[in-house]
């Protein structure tokens, strides 16, 4: 029998109850044909293994909904003919148990296709949060869905009743992903007159799957130009759009989105940016929005017209249902573009922007209003918002720290090889390498990294490419400061952690562009001089997992080194984790993990790359034997026992 509840256990003590389940999963991974925007084209899915996918709409994949003390157990089949897989739980700590993480190269093997795997997790936070494939550029073709971590004080805050919304936003090509790369990191004269494509501007935008596309065809025939900032022209890049290979493009394919109001109580719209490149912008109209929780932190209420949530990003808003009934209001989700200011959106037009509604009921009258919220006091548009405004609910100071570490990054670029990439991305010089095998496998087995980590070479526009990873000694606290050289903003996430944000501002001294080179010259700038001292104690300006860099700025934060493993820090813009724009935090004892990270789960335990895959089995045959539900019922029961 495939139920995901297997048992509720309620105990009632000191005039509360306490709640223990054992939540179940049991996925499929597969490819599909849909047409979320009414273009029929390969989408990559997952969906419960006892019933079908939703063939309205295949994605985002099913909610994963659970709460704090939960422990999850969730099997994931990839039936992929082609490509391997990971599920990566963006935003969930995995305290001790990186296993779970879900990041191929850095915490598992890819599952491959027709393999299974185990996620076995324990619930620590609360609110809202969202799962995406961390192979390659996989999760923008489908491959993603949101996860409500229920029992946050919200829910006694705000009366919102049934209407507790996900609003999960992307933007959509009409290609699949490993062709854009293609068309992207493909080389220069690949064949007489190839320039290699950005994946910009995207063809259309979903709000939970759906959006609407025209149907267009457009051959790129017009030779557009634009000008970089150095003055030479540049030929426009081109995404021809085509009649559809799976069948009929259709505008009308899907209705627009209700979200239902009722009268005189409150509506929550837990708003996800699951893009692959772009900043949204999000609002309704004649409604203000109250800001209640940043990355499922909660933060002192923010109210105001329109809210920017950065890939990867989770802002939880409270809309006060009080405004006239009869009317139908416009949700509007739009574009920008990361070289421009916030209050640009851009896009594709006519539909730089996608819609849904917001009804007082079902039987409202089809009258639209569009008139927007005055401006509030304060600057919505302001690139440092997040840093200014978004404080955490329970005010906190940071912990000193024992070390700082600078993270500097730009593109380096070159045009004249036809062998290499237009692009590399880079940290601190260096373009992330894939190691050879998992880096928590390597270390929790061996002890050190020596054997799996890429062999070091250098690149031709003045980086190197190698497994960047950063070394943390567990349990200090550390300040990281990092600075963006380049013109566009990127939004970045740490696995593992929330980390404290204690400043952030425009690049003090900036280097100029030159023209003549591959990349921005940099100068040194020290930081002590405008940055509170290390052993200080700064007050916390937000906190969360994934955030902005803004253009020609940098960020400082802390984080206090408690959760052991390696822990991803990357772009979240697709096109620029793979081509380098990452590296790893590895927080360690004397540079290992083991006694400090739980064993690996047995169920699932696979070795890969250049480990035998016969050493599995001497691996796992120490940790836990296969659990029954059963058994794992009677724990959790004992768990709850003594929680209270
Ligand atoms: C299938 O399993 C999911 C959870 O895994 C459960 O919520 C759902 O009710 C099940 N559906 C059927 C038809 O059994
Ligand atoms: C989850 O919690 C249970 C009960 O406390 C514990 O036995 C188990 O080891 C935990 N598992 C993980 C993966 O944290
Ligand atoms: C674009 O340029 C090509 C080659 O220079 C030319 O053949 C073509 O006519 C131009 N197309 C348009 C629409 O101007
Ligand atoms: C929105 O908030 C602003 C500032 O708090 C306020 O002046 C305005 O009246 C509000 N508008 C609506 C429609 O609630
Ligand atoms: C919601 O709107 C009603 C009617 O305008 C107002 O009385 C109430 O104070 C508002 N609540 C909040 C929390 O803004
Ligand atoms: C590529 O580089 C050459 C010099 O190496 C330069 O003349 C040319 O304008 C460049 N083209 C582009 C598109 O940047
Ligand atoms: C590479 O770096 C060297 C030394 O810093 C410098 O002389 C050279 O101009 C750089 N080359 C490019 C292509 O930026
Ligand atoms: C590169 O350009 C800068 C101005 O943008 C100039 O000062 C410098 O001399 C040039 N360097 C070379 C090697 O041409
Ligand atoms: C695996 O089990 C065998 C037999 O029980 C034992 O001899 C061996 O030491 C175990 N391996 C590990 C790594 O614990
Ligand atoms: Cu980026």
């Amino acid at each position: 029998m495939y139920i995901y509840l297997i048992l509720i256990v309620y105990l009632y003590y000191a005039n509360s109850f306490v709640e223990c389940t054992f939540v179940e999963y049991d996925f499929i991974i597969r490819s599909i044909p849909a047409n979320p925007d009414g273009y029929p084209r390969p989408v990559i899915i997952m969906h419960h293994a006892n019933s079908s996918w939703d063939i309205d709409r295949p994605f985002p994949c099913p909610l994963i909904r659970a709460k704090l003390g939960d422990q999850l157990h969730i099997k994931v089949t990839n039936m992929l003919r082609d490509q391997p897989t990971a599920i990566h739980f963006h935003g969930l700590h995995m305290i001790n148990n990186p296993w779970a993480d879900g990041t191929v190269h850095i915490t598992q093997c890819p599952i491959e296709p027709y393999e299974t795997f185990i996620y076995e997790f324990n619930i620590t936070q609360t609110g809202t949060y969202w799962y995406h494939s961390h192979n390659a550029q996989q999760y923008a073709d489908g491959l993603l869905g949101p996860i409500i971590l229920d029992h946050d004080t919200i829910e006694q805050r705000y009366d919102y009743g049934s209407n507790d919304y996900i609003v999960m936003l992307q933007e959509w090509y009409h290609e699949t992903w490993p062709d854009l790369m293609t068309a992207y990191q493909g080389p220069y004269d690949a064949y007489r007159g190839n320039i290699p494509i950005y994946p910009w501007p995207p063809t259309s935008f979903l709000i939970n799957g759906h959006g609407r596309f025209d149907c267009r065809v457009s051959d790129c025939t017009e030779n557009a130009t634009w000008r970089d900032t150095c003055g030479h022209r540049h030929r426009a890049q081109c995404i021809p759009l085509r009649e559809p290979f799976l069948g009929r493009c259709n505008p009308d394919a899907h209705p627009v989105d209700d979200f239902v109001c009722q009268p005189g109580k409150f509506a929550r719209f837990r708003v996800i940016n699951a893009a692959s490149g772009i900043p949204f912008r999000f609002w309704i109209d004649q409604h203000n929005l109250t800001i209640v929780a940043r990355d499922g932190i909660e933060v002192s209420p923010v109210v105001l017209p329109h809210i920017h949530v950065a890939i990867g990003q989770r802002l939880d808003v409270i809309v006060n249902c009080s405004e006239d009934p009869a009317v139908k209001y416009v949700i509007f989700a739009a574009s920008r573009n990361s070289y421009l200011s916030p209050e640009v959106i851009t896009g594709p037009t006519p539909t730089m922007w996608t819609w849904a509604y917001l009804t007082y009921s079902k039987v409202s009258a089809d009258r639209r209003a569009i008139q927007s919220v005055e401006e509030p006091k304060f600057d919505a548009d302001d690139p440092f918002f997040e840093y200014k405004y978004l404080k955490p609910s329970n005010a906190r100071f940071a912990s000193p720290a024992i070390r700082r570490i600078t993270l500097s990054f730009e593109v380096h670029w070159n045009n004249r090889s036809n062998i290499d990439a237009l692009e590399e991305w880079a940290v601190n010089d260096i373009t992330f390498e894939p190691p050879k095998e998992p880096l928590l496998h390597a270390n929790f087995i061996d002890g050190t990294f020596k054997h799996c980590i890429a062999d070091e070479r250098s690149g031709r526009v003045n980086n190197s490419h190698a497994t960047h990873i950063q070394h943390f000694e567990y349990g200090q606290t550390y300040e990281i400061v990092m600075i963006n050289y380049d013109s566009q903003l990127h939004p970045w996430h740490l696995h593992g952690y929330s980390i404290d944000f204690i400043a952030a501002g425009k690049i003090p001294s900036l280097p100029p562009v030159t023209c003549n080179r591959t990349r921005r010259e940099v100068h040194t700038f020290d930081y002590d001089t405008i940055l509170p001292p290390l052993n200080s104690t700064p007050p916390v300006l937000s906190s969360g997992d994934s955030f902005t860099v803004p253009r020609d700025s940098y960020v400082v934060f802390r984080f206090t080194a408690n959760n052991p493993g390696p822990w991803f820090l990357h772009c979240h813009m697709e096109w620029h984790i793979w081509p380098g724009m990452a590296l790893v935090f590895s927080v360690e004892r004397n540079g290992r993990y083991k006694g400090l990270v739980y064993s690996p789960p047995a169920e699932s335990f696979t070795v890969c790359g250049t480990r035998k895959r016969t050493s599995a089995k001497l691996i796992s045959n120490s940790s836990q034997t296969k659990v029954t539900p059963i058994i794992l019922t009677f724990i959790c029961t004992v768990t709850c026992f003594l929680r209270i």
